[in-house]
């Protein structure tokens, strides 16, 4: 499919989706967010993409939150309508069952940050810089800036950066359990295609229970949770994964897994 925001290349099991606006620090416009849906769509049906990265232009920004100038002049239906279309990114990226990781690159503001945690897990270059700076444009987060970075980070750590909107380096950002891994700029998308391709080494219907379970289970109580773990686990043995993980390490040699999830 050919787009105009955002770059989107697949090799063997990994697809590589970059926000492509770098004069503007890839900043989210309406025809990004359409874009992104179309391409998140595209990959969870693909099936032989197994696993996602997600990272921005250049090598200054990953993406410096929504284009303030098409905000700017945008009557409240078009605020809603962008609200909506940004929200069902996340949404969708959140829900997609296969996992998704952010390379942060430099700038992650405001929906940068908010996009970067909606997917499964951040790895980061030196360089990077996160913040939810919306307060200083007079709104709140958008794009789940109070909720899933409180999740992520705890309470008062969201606060601060909620409410006072400062940037933050990439060392506090793993300091606080935003970012997982640190890079140099030029190993980052190194060391992210190292993971994403561990990952997809691994049996599709186990690496889709794992995100949806870890997602769905956090906010039930931890007995409901346990027992949707339960059902998973019991699921996987409906799968030949899961022989053939067993039947592997027993046999002493590596698996191959082939279910389909
Ligand atoms: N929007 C539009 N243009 C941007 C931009 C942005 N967010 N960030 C940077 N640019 C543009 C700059 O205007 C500049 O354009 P020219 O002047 O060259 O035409 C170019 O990118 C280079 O930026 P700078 O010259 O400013 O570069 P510096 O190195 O000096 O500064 C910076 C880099 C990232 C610190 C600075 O550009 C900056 O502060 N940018 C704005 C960061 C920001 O406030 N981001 C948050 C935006 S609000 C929602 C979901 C999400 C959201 C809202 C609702 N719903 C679902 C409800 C999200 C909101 C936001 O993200």
């Amino acid at each position: 499919m050919a787009y105009e925001t955002i770059l989107c290349e697949v090799d063997g099991a990994i697809a590589t989706v970059t926000i492509n606006r770098p004069k503007v620090l890839n900043a989210l416009n309406p025809q990004v967010a359409e874009e992104l849906a179309q391409a998140f769509t595209a990959l969870g049906k693909d099936a032989a993409v197994k696993v996602i990265i997600l990272t921005g232009a250049g090598d200054k920004s990953f993406v410096a939150g929504a284009d303030i100038s098409a905000m700017r002049d945008m009557n409240p239906v078009q605020a809603r309508n962008f609200s909506r279309q940004l929200q069902g990114v996340t949404s969708l990226m959140e829900s997609l069952p296969k996992p998704i990781i952010a390379a942060v690159n430099g700038f992650a503001l405001g929906g940068g940050t908010e996009i970067a945690l909606a997917c499964d897990f951040i790895y980061a270059s030196e360089t990077a810089k996160f913040g939810q700076p919306e307060i200083n444009l007079g709104v709140v987060p958008g794009a789940g800036g109070t909720q899933r970075l409180s999740r992520l980070v705890g309470k008062s750590w969201a606060k601060e950066l909620c409410l006072t909107g400062d940037i933050i380096d990439v060392a506090l950002a793993k300091e606080i359990g935003l970012v997982n891994r640190v890079f140099p700029v030029d190993q980052l998308m190194d060391a992210v295609l190292k993971v994403a391709k561990k990952i997809a080494s691994k049996g599709r219907v186990a690496t889709r229970a794992c995100k949806e379970l870890i997602n769905c289970g956090f906010d039930l109580p931890l007995n409901h949770a346990l027992l949707l773990e339960a059902e998973a686990f019991c699921t996987c043995f409906a799968s030949p994964d899961q022989r053939e993980g067993m039947g592997a390490f027993l046999e002493k040699r590596k698996p191959d897994f082939k279910g389909e999830a």
